[in-house]
């Protein structure tokens, strides 16, 4: 019969044995959300980021039908330029992997392969959401919903304001995911540093991240997912004026040219890092390196707890 089992990279199969730090990373990101030819470039950044902070990184994405926690060079380098590599969410991983694809996995896929595979901590730039005209389109991000049922504390820089970010704070909390702003009571907006909601929680430190996980297990109350939410500092941010023009114009190209399911997103961010000529994409990685080396951070201070 067929193998369908998880391959883990060999420093990650390693790291997980021992107990050592590994910090999820998403491919999507890699495939989908950023700009080629930089897009392999800053995946390895990523990577980099995560390894410099103590943690062993971990990008998760399906090579020929083969879901790899820990993906090595070539495999990141095939996902970053070839071409039809799909984008993957929880229902496609097992038809992916039957019929053989290339596919980068999205925060949903990634939470839920990460936690399968025994990793606590995920580092990616922003979360899927709850569209804008959900309440017609019904275009809610399966993010949501997974990282309802998945153990699992992602750092991201909140989520992008193509999104409905109030509705989006609204089903986190009736999905039961609890949003902890880092050093903020203010959630961020992913290009811009606040995204106009305030919030309930803030903590100061990756040990007092480590120490909310370490509740939680012990509460016996983990099924779910937490958000840590790390903010660009105001003078790294987008410019707002730059920000609120490129979206109204992704918003209107976006009805303009009838794009739906889960094309909106890639086409979304592809606006801003043309339209913007560079500048949305360099504040884009600005902010995944910050999140992969807090992300890194937390899961040091996490094993540590443990030893
Ligand atoms: N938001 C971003 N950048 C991204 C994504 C979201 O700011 O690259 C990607 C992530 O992989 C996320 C996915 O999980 O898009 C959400 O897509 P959808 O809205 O189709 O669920
Ligand atoms: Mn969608």
């Amino acid at each position: 019969m067929t193998n369908f089992h998880i391959s883990h990279g060999a420093e990650v199969a390693a790291a997980l044995r021992d107990g050592r730090p590994v910090v999820a990373l998403e491919s999507t990101i890699v495939s989908h959300g950023l700009p080629r030819p930089d897009n392999l470039r800053v995946a390895r950044e990523i990577e980099q980021a995560v390894r410099a902070a103590g943690a062993v990184p971990a990008t998760i994405g399906m090579v020929a039908g083969r879901l790899v926690v820990g993906l090595d060079d070539e495999e990141l380098t095939r996902l970053a330029t070839a071409d039809g590599v799909a984008k993957l969410s929880v229902r496609d991983l097992a038809v992916a992997a039957a019929t053989g694809a290339d596919g980068a996995t999205t925060v949903a896929a990634t939470s839920a392969v990460a936690a399968a595979a025994g990793i606590g901590v995920f580092a990616t730039g922003g979360l899927g959401g709850v569209h804008r005209e959900a309440a017609q389109t019904f275009d809610e991000s399966a993010d949501l919903v997974t990282l309802a049922r998945t153990p699992i504390a992602v750092v991201c820089a909140g989520v992008k304001s193509i999104l409905d970010v109030g509705a989006t704070l609204e089903r986190l909390e009736t999905l039961g995911v609890a949003v902890l702003g880092y050093r903020t009571r203010r959630f961020p907006g992913f290009y811009l540093t606040d995204a106009g909601f305030d919030l309930d929680w803030s903590v100061d430190s990756p040990e007092q991240v480590a120490d909310v996980l370490a509740a939680r297990e012990q509460q016996g109350v983990h099924d779910g997912g937490l958000i840590v939410a790390n903010p660009l500092p105001v003078d790294e941010q987008l410019d707002p004026a730059l920000h609120d023009r490129t979206l109204a114009e992704g918003l209107a190209r976006l009805e303009r040219d009838g794009v739906t399911g889960k094309a909106v997103t890639p086409f979304l961010l592809a606006h801003f890092h043309s339209a913007t000529e560079g500048a949305s994409l360099a504040v884009n990685v600005r902010i995944i390196l910050r999140n992969a080396d807090l992300a890194a951070r937390v899961a040091v201070a996490t094993a540590r707890r443990r030893a």
